[in-house]
């Protein structure tokens, strides 16, 4: 099978609810066809501007209009940044990811600092990935320049389901973002939520727009919704972790090299729910006891779940290493 970019939302509807076993099997089998299943990339995440954000999007604890517990914080310092990135490749992360409660990127000193926190992790030996909100071209190639690996901006749901999520952006926006990114060297991170009162049919719409661009994101997160108290969205019922399988699954089966991120919503997870997410694909997560402002489960108690499922941490620029190695082959 190649990698496609015209799946129609039949197809995928009709993957999404073939038979459970049946769908994480032939998960399994694409995923051990394209990528090594022994391997789970780890991230680590960092909220590195939090709290006050000026958006409503109805599942974020940190949009100012809504009443929870996050308290905000200004932009943290580079040499915090660069400190707390020591301890999670001491854990063994591979990846950093920083996130900031930003509309959009503002050309000020605000963004230099974050320049130079990429600057810096990178220098560490280890991918860095951010997530600000909406960037320009120009923005995108000033973190190209910096030496950026990711850019996180994700669709969160279907465009027919977007505007009862979000107001203040459109869906279009969001897709002009991605296209800055790709504009560059800095590989694209998307994808969205579960759990926000959407229909089948929007989690298949998601997919669809994901599966059917020129290049697939070279990872997709798939989140939980963590239901936050305060938000709009608290009273929403935990995912089942059935959905959350088939949702991995079909994403899996459609971008089959892409790296498939087990997100937010692992707290509510057992642990033999999430192995059954990573035998259906994934190979991502993010480690450690926070995610931006929820907890997350410890990174010891990752690793022993690794342990005992055979699991181990992939190695960082893995994906580039073997480019030039492929590379050097064909010039030897
Ligand atoms: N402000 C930037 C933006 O919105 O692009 C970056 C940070 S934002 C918190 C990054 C992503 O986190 C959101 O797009 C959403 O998918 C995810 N997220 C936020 N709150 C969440 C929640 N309560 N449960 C699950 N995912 C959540
Ligand atoms: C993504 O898809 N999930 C992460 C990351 N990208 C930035 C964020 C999850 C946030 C969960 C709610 C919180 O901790 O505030
Ligand atoms: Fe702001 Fe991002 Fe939260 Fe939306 S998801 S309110 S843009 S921090």
């Amino acid at each position: 099978m190649d990698i496609r970019n015209n799946w129609s939302k039949k197809e995928i509807l009709g993957v999404y609810n073939k038979p459970l076993l049946e769908l994480i099997f032939q998960a399994a089998e694409v995923h051990r066809r394209y990528n090594d299943s022994s391997e789970v990339q780890v991230s680590s995440l960092l909220s590195i501007k939090t709290g006050g954000c000026p958006e409503d999007c109805s599942y974020c604890p940190q949009a100012a209009r809504y009443h929870t517990d996050v308290k905000v914080h200004r932009l943290m310092e580079v040499d915090e940044v660069l400190e707390k990135a020591n301890n999670a490749k001491a854990n063994g992360a591979s990846r950093m990811c920083l996130g900031a409660a930003w509309r959009e990127v503002r050309n000020n000193r605000d963004f230099d600092k974050v320049l130079e926190m990429v600057k810096g992790i990178n220098a560490k030996g280890m991918e860095v990935c951010c997530t600000l909100g909406m960037l320009t071209d120009e923005q995108a190639k000033k973190l190209e320049e910096a030496g950026l690996y990711a850019y996180n901006h994700n669709l969160d749901t279907s465009e027919e389901h977007y505007d009862e999520i979000i107001g203040t952006r459109t869906y279009e926006d969001r897709l002009n973002t991605i296209k800055s990114v790709r504009k560059t060297n800095i590989t694209v991170c998307s994808g969205g939520i579960i759990g926000m009162g959407e229909s089948t049919e929007d989690r298949i719409g998601m997919l669809l727009t994901l599966a059917n661009m020129d290049k697939h994101p070279e990872s997709v997160p798939i989140n939980a919704l963590v239901a936050v108290e305060g938000t709009p969205l608290e009273e929403q019922p935990e995912v089942p972790i059935w959905d959350m399988v088939r949702m991995i699954a079909a994403t899996r089966i459609v971008m089959p090299k892409t790296v498939v991120r087990l997100s937010a919503g692992r707290t509510q997870m057992t642990k033999e729910g999430q192995a059954l997410c990573f035998m259906a694909g994934a190979n991502s997560i993010f480690a450690g006891e926070k995610l931006l402002t929820t907890p997350n489960p410890d990174f010891d108690e990752d690793m022993n779940l690794f342990n005992t499922l055979g699991l181990k941490a992939r190695e960082p620029f893995k994906d580039k290493k073997a480019k030039v190695e492929k590379k050097e082959k064909a010039e030897a």
